[in-house]
């Protein structure tokens, strides 16, 4: 068995859930902070067998590739607000071992 622990971006986290659920993975959500930006992230934990983190990997990647995103913002060149692009999404991935699972 392994824990695949993913981190991402708050924005992607109810299309992942909902398309993890819809394939029967079982998740837990935990709100986070990263450490760096100590901006607000999302942790999923999915517990799996070993021949489904391919498949998880690939669910991911889709739902949360990163993309290009125009927002208003500030540019070093001008204090008004103007359309900057800014880069969204992507996902850090970390696949464990699991020792053991138990439900008591
Ligand atoms: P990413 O590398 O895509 O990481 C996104 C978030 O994933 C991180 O948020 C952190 O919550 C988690 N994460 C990434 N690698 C990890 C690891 N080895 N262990 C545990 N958690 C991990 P933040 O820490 O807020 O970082 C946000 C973004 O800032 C990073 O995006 C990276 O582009 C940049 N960054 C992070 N640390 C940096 C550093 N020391 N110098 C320059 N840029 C950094």
């Amino acid at each position: 068995m392994k824990l695949v622990i993913a981190v991402i971006q708050n924005q992607d986290a109810p299309s992942l859930l909902k398309a993890l659920t819809n394939e029967n993975f079982q998740v837990t959500k935990l709100s986070s902070t990263g450490g760096f930006l100590r901006q607000g992230n999302t942790t999923l934990l999915i517990g799996c067998q070993d021949d489904q983190v391919q498949h998880i990997i690939s669910i991911v990647k889709q739902i949360c590739s990163t993309r290009d995103q125009v927002i208003m913002g500030t540019t070093g060149e001008f204090y008004d607000l103007q359309p900057v692009e800014v880069t969204v999404g992507g996902a850090t991935l970390f696949v464990v071992a699991v020792e053991a699972f138990k439900q008591v």
